[in-house]
């Protein structure tokens, strides 16, 4: 190699998630040249020209860790209603009493710019001191022109300001906004002709996203919102079939989707249009626990059909106030039956396609973005029981050593 090593990581076990079983490479090295891990294996040129070197004991280095489905994004909180729910009231008679989404939505239309940068700022530390290297942001608490592309500046100002890769979705589809009650369709519009195409135009969304379920938008209007995505040359993704079926996943596979997403009450048809389409399944075991749900998504079709499996914290104020991703690990283990290995590909190599980011993300090599964490574990599948103290011991982006 002509050009110096940046970094060279000695003595480090690598888990490059590159085979689905996840497997441990024997000690070795990787070196890191512009951002990019150049090189790798068992032991570096003799003449190798370093600047930085790390012995990592016989640690295990794996991806940095991916967190592909957010709502980081956000004002206030929602203890209220989740004693409200303690009490007995479902998640969707809150939402259709006016509570819910729009409560947080309230919240975030009120809050200026630098108040939702300092509070979404703390949950992005938070993920960023569990290994996470990439997050994907969703819009979705604005529901108006104005609101939602504040929060899609929010979502690139902690990317920017950050050593962490930000991905940025509109979900201005997440819920009915109160000026247009009665009217889902007539906001579908204002979407479509308004809000896509300023945050288009400002360059402010990598994706689009919306919600499909009863109390959300009908697959006729979730169309019109990914046609117009289409035509803009954005992809899609989507909230399907988390408490009911309503053929949404299908519905995305016809998009092309990068992901959809939840898919609890999915059924075998909507898994095998998703095999087709090469769509991700991205699995939220926060939100099935936050809200007590009794049935999981179908793992085993998954497996069957061959779809790639994600993981990611949800991280919301209503259904999943996590930022702890490595718990989603544990969580995707104990409550919907996926292997240790599965789930560490949920959160990498699997978490990195639900964001088109394939090419560059997700695995460790050469050529690849150098996103890595070392951790002090022994077994990938000790990342599954990390619910407490996190065994992370240094983190990179971009090759960049950060406080973790
Ligand atoms: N599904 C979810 O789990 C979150 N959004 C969605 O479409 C919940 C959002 C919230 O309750 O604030
Ligand atoms: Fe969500």
């Amino acid at each position: 190699m002509d050009a110096p090593v940046d970094l060279l990581l000695r003595n480090v076990r690598v888990v490059a998630c590159t085979d689905d079983a996840a497997q441990v490479s024997p000690p070795g090295f990787v070196a890191v040249v512009g951002g990019r891990i150049a090189q790798m294996g068992a032991a570096p040129d003799p003449g190798l020209r370093t600047e930085r070197e790390i012995d990592g004991d016989g640690r295990l280095l794996t991806p940095g860790l991916i967190d592909c489905h957010t709502h980081l994004v956000h004002a206030g909180d929602r203890a209220r209603e989740f004693e409200l729910r303690l009490q007995g009231a479902s998640y969707e008679e809150i939402a259709r009493a006016g509570g819910g989404i729009r409560s947080t939505v309230r919240l975030t239309r009120e809050a200026d710019e630098a108040s939702l940068q300092r509070q979404s700022q703390r949950r992005l530390a938070s993920l960023m001191a569990h290994g996470v290297t990439t997050v994907e942001i969703k819009s979705g608490y604005g529901l108006s022109l104005e609101a939602e592309l504040k929060c899609l500046r929010v979502a690139r100002w902690l990317g920017e300001r950050h050593a962490v890769t930000v991905r940025t979705t509109l979900l201005a589809a997440h819920a009915l906004p109160p000026e247009f009650e009665g009217r889902a369709d007539d906001y579908v519009t204002e979407i479509v002709e308004h809000i896509l195409p300023e945050a288009a135009r400002l360059g402010l969304a990598d994706a689009v996203d919306a919600f499909c379920e009863t109390i959300g938008f009908t697959t006729t209007q979730t169309r019109r919102v990914f046609e117009a995505a289409r035509s803009l040359g954005l992809p899609v993704k989507l909230h399907a079939e988390q408490l009911s079926n309503q053929q949404g996943a299908a519905l995305a596979a016809q998009f092309g989707a990068l992901s959809a997403d939840h898919l609890e009450h999915i059924d075998e048809a909507g898994v095998a249009a998703m095999a087709r389409a090469g769509t991700v399944a991205v699995m939220l075991p926060g939100a099935y626990y936050f809200l007590r749900d009794t049935v999981p998504p179908p793992i085993a079709l998954f497996r069957r059909h061959g779809v790639p499996m994600a993981v990611a914290t949800d991280c919301n104020p209503g259904t999943s106030p996590t930022t702890h991703l490595p718990l989603m690990i544990n969580m995707a283990c104990t409550l919907f039956r996926m292997t240790p290995a599965e789930a560490l590909l949920g959160v990498t190599r699997h978490a990195a396609k639900a964001l088109g980011m394939h090419a560059t993300h997700g695995t460790i090599e050469p050529g690849k973005q150098a996103d890595l964490c070392l951790w002090d574990i022994e077994h990938p599948a000790e990342l599954a029981g990390a619910i407490g103290a996190s065994p992370l011991l240094r983190r990179f982006h971009h090759g960049r050593e950060q406080a973790a």
